[in-house]
């Protein structure tokens, strides 16, 4: 029997079978998932698409990027410290969560922790009795905001920094901010590791081995233990991944499965960071971490330097619609606030992209397929342009190339594209392309390989009626939530 007859023949059965015993569409055969798939808190954490980082410590102070471990106390000491003001900055330009410094290279520490004395209880702000985390908790969490947490492996300051001791001390320290603070989203473990420092007065140079020094199983454990929903980022994951770079952009091929035995934090191939592998054994998001100035922290000659709003809007394409997670960095000044201009460019950033994705000329246009799994509504090509992120289109078992044609009735004008996969089943597609109808002929727009969760695409205007999504290539069925159409607002 030919395989299309007997693909026909197996719709058809079980058609009859779902028509005649069980109209509850939940009993219909689903897509199977893939081997590797997110996990609940994961998916969450990607569909919030855009998080912040704040970078603020004694190197704001002392105009530095790493600190060196040495500086006094007292130098720390924002005159107008306005943490609500970084919460709410954060929040209306779309972010999601932010992630605090509290320990950078320099070991000085936001937080009056009981393991050292290189932190905010003798500064001078609040005369020693300031906790900047628990402020930064407080306003994350009367703005709806979710938390982040980074502690820096490498510590400058720390005497016993290269000694089994100073594990002991991370350790504690870490499970003082994931006891004492509520709920806490993500930690944040930088690559950076070893190098010159004070280390108490010794001031040399230490050297670790990044590959066993940390023991990072053994403290993902702890960190797990103590916060069981929360998602652990480092070059390794295992929950969220670096992507190699700091300019905030995955490879144009985005997988969120990698081999996590292939990586480890502050040893890893960054090129493969910024691709993943279709084959990977672990699902771990990639997060691109970029900064909104030249440096991490704030220093006054880069006030001229600030990213545009059109910057800002390249990297989300480059993040966001590269099926990763956006992380921009907004270091608050010495007075302990963001920057006015700062602001400015993200409220502009927001703006741009509300308009240019503010109408989806695709919602509810016809959609055909030449495969829809079982003929059933449940799995129609309509559900792509519902939007509803819930529902989607998918083929029939053994299928792994399909056409979706999307007819709009007249012609329209576009320039952006979004395409999504249910990602809760894995990640599918390796190779597709979009092509548009034009004067009697289907000419391809654009040839791509990932989707994932969210691809954004930008193409020079077209105007056209019909579009077609040739999914080429796919690891197992290909299944889409979403496809829409937009045109760039004028400012982009
Ligand atoms: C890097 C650090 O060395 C930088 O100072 C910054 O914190 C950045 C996010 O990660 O590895």
């Amino acid at each position: 029997m030919k395989k299309s007859t007997f693909r026909l023949l197996f719709s058809l059965s079980a058609a009859i079978i779902i028509s005649c015993c069980s109209p509850n569409k939940k009993s219909l055969p689903d897509i199977s998932p893939n081997a590797v798939v997110p996990s609940t808190t994961q998916l969450a954490y990607q569909q919030m698409e855009m998080v912040g980082f704040i970078h603020f410590t004694i190197n704001t102070f002392t105009n530095k990027e790493w600190g060196y471990g040495d500086e006094d106390e007292k130098l720390f000491n924002p005159t107008e410290l306005d943490v609500d003001q970084w919460v709410r900055v954060a929040k209306s330009c779309g972010m999601k969560e932010l992630i605090l410094t509290a320990k950078h290279h320099d070991g000085f520490c936001l937080w009056p922790s009981q393991y050292t004395n290189h932190s905010i209880k003798n500064s001078g702000y609040k005369n020693g009795n300031g906790d900047i985390v628990r402020e930064f908790v407080d306003a994350c969490q009367k703005h709806g905001l979710k938390i982040g947490l980074y502690l820096s492996p490498w510590d400058r300051n720390h005497k016993d920094y290269g000694n089994q001791a100073y594990i002991t001390y991370y350790r504690n320290q870490l499970k003082e901010l994931l006891t004492k603070y509520g709920e806490i989203n993500e930690i944040w473990f930088d690559g950076a590791n070893g190098g010159d420092g004070f280390y108490g007065g010794a001031n040399e140079i230490r050297k670790i081995d990044n590959k066993t020094y940390y023991d990072w199983e053994k403290t993902i454990k702890l960190v797990k233990q103590l916060q069981p929903n929360i998602l652990i980022f480092s070059d390794s994951g295992p929950d969220i991944r670096w992507v190699g770079n700091e300019n905030g952009s995955t490879g144009e091929t985005f997988w969120s499965t990698i081999n996590r035995n292939k990586i480890s934090i502050g040893g890893s191939d960054v090129n493969y960071l910024n691709i993943g592998e279709d084959e990977g054994s672990n699902w771990i998001i990639g997060q691109c971490d970029v900064s909104i100035r030249p440096g991490w922290f704030f220093h006054e000659t880069e006030d001229s330097l600030v990213k545009s709003p059109q910057k800002l809007v390249d990297i989300y394409y480059k993040s966001v619609g590269r099926n990763a997670v956006f992380l921009l960095n907004l270091p608050p000044d010495k007075t302990g606030k963001i920057y006015p201009n700062d602001v400015k460019v993200l409220q502009e950033f927001k703006k741009i992209i509300d308009k240019t994705f503010e109408v989806n000329f695709a919602l509810n246009a016809n959609c055909k397929s030449d495969n829809y799994r079982l003929n059933n509504d449940m799995f129609s090509p309509n559900n792509v342009v519902d939007n509803d992120p819930e529902t989607y289109w998918a083929t029939d078992d053994s299928i792994t190339s399909a056409e979706l044609t999307i007819d709009l009735k007249d012609k329209t004008d576009f320039d952006r594209i979004l395409i999504q996969e249910p990602i809760k089943f894995g990640q599918r597609i390796s190779k597709f392309e979009v092509q548009i109808y034009n004067q009697n002929n289907w000419k391809t727009v654009f040839e791509g390989t990932t989707i994932g969760y969210k691809r954004l695409i930008r193409i020079n205007p077209v105007s056209s009626s019909k579009i077609k999504l040739k999914i080429i290539e796919a690891n197992n069925i290909p299944a889409i939530s979403n496809f829409g159409l937009f045109k760039a607002s004028e400012k982009e």
